[in-house]
């Protein structure tokens, strides 16, 4: 078995979460009497270039068909996040209309409309074709198409350099992400700047994220793995900044073609190598610990319906699909779930096919608890369900460890 990123024969395997189907995978009602697809996906430690990656390849056309149902847009604590990056930019980068700034991955605009917004020029790529004409309807200029060393040529040979590229979540999902990377580096204008966001998988094996491992993440992130990634496309990794609250921990790194590390990289390649992420003792009991969430999660909501109470659960996503299905929470556990995405309302989950409703349902059925699938945005579900709580529905959180949420306290 050779690694996906650097290729060497020293990859080893330390989860295997059998065969799911695809997360973003939803289901129109007229196909539910249909088989989903389902892959296998197991998780490995390349001891070579430190990456953590899953074995299986899914055709990249499957993973992102054209109706692939996410959108950036509809977390305002993501929306907030990524305003503030922007304007951060804008103001330590100098930026103003004779600069340029793109966006891998841009989705719907969520990030980019902070800089034309502010008359800075920008350019969107992404492959979905309905994000892509949210985006442009919205005046972020984007183009449909895949990133990759090709397409940056094309983009330099049509007179374009950026001084600033974004890629936040789109390193976990690229199959050639050497090929990506050294597109970045063809794109990027000398002095320019590469921020690069991503969960951290220290949080994912620390925090039992086990749930954000899915087909369309073919990677899983550290400091030591990027460092490596950047530097074989001749790129530098400068910086870090770490966001606790943003998808379970999220990283931010800095890359640019000149050599020089912050203190703070500095710090966190240390304790990198200190705790032994680097190694694949770091993730070896981390199979038997999601054993045991499934275990737990599967206990506290057949006890729920048990007593008789009624369970929903919130937010149709990825990370939701595998949840449902790696513990097998079917919908004779789990009535539906709600999302306030309105592409994904009227579909169903992939494999346990539950119906994606509105989020008014909860108050109109008032479900006793609601299993919270989104968690990393937990704090702002919550807070927007007041009148849930209010009415005497409770949340349960599957990760770290599965709880019912103390009203009071929340
Ligand atoms: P969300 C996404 O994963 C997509 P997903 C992607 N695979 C990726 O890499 C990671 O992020 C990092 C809804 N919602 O974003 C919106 C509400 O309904 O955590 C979403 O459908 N009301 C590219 O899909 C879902 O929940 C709300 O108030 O696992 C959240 O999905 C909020 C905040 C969200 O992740
Ligand atoms: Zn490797």
């Amino acid at each position: 078995m050779s690694c996906r990123v650097c290729g060497a024969d020293s990859v080893r395997p330390f989860l295997d979460l059998g065969t799911t189907p695809l997360s973003d995978g939803l289901v129109k009602p007229e196909r539910l009497d249909q088989a989903d697809p389902r892959f296998a996906l197991e998780v490995a430690f390349c001891e070579t270039c430190k990456v953590v990656h899953i074995l299986e390849d899914v055709p990249e056309d499957v993973l992102f068909p054209e109706d692939y149902p996410y959108f950036s847009s509809f977390s305002d604590h993501l929306l907030a996040h990524s305003r503030a990056h922007a304007l951060n930019l804008i103001e330590t980068r100098k930026l103003d209309g004779d600069s340029l700034v793109v966006e891998l991955a841009s989705n719907d605009g969520y990030l980019l409309k902070n800089f034309v917004e502010a008359g800075v020029p920008v350019l969107g790529i992404d492959p979905a074709p309905a994000q892509v004409q949210a985006a442009n309807d919205g005046g972020v200029r984007s183009i449909c198409r895949f990133f990759g060393a090709d397409l940056a040529d094309e983009l330099v040979a049509d007179g374009m350099q950026a001084d600033v590229i974004i890629a936040n979540n789109v390193f976990a999902h690229v199959p050639d992400l050497n090929g990506f990377a050294a597109g970045m580096k063809t794109l990027l204008a000398p002095g320019g700047l590469i921020t690069i966001e991503n969960p951290y998988v220290r949080d994912l094996i620390d925090h039992c994220e086990f749930d954000t491992i899915y087909h369309e993440h073919l990677y899983y992130h550290s400091c030591t793995g990027i460092e490596g990634i950047v530097n074989r496309a001749g790129l530098h990794l400068n910086h870090v900044e770490y966001f606790a609250d943003l998808h379970g921990g999220t990283l931010r790194w800095h890359v640019s073609h000149e050599p020089g590390r912050s203190p703070e990289l500095e710090q966190y390649l240390a304790a990198e190598a200190e705790s032994g992420l680097d190694t694949f003792a770091y993730y070896e009991g981390f199979a038997q610990r999601v054993a045991q969430l499934r275990t737990d999660l599967l206990e506290l909501l057949t006890g729920l319906r048990e007593k008789g109470h009624t369970v929903a659960a919130y937010g149709a996503a990825a990370k939701g699909s595998t949840m449902l299905n790696y513990v097998g929470l079917d919908a004779g556990l789990i009535d539906f779930v709600v999302d306030r995405n309105v592409h994904k309302q009227g579909l169903h989950m992939p494999g346990t096919h539950q119906p994606i409703l509105g989020v008014e349902a909860l108050l109109e059925r008032q479900p006793d608890y609601c299993l919270i699938l989104a968690w990393n945005f937990a704090d702002e579900i919550v807070k927007q369900q007041q009148s849930y709580l209010d009415a005497g529905g409770q949340f349960v959180v599957p990760v770290p460890s599965p709880r019912v949420l103390d009203p009071v306290a929340s």
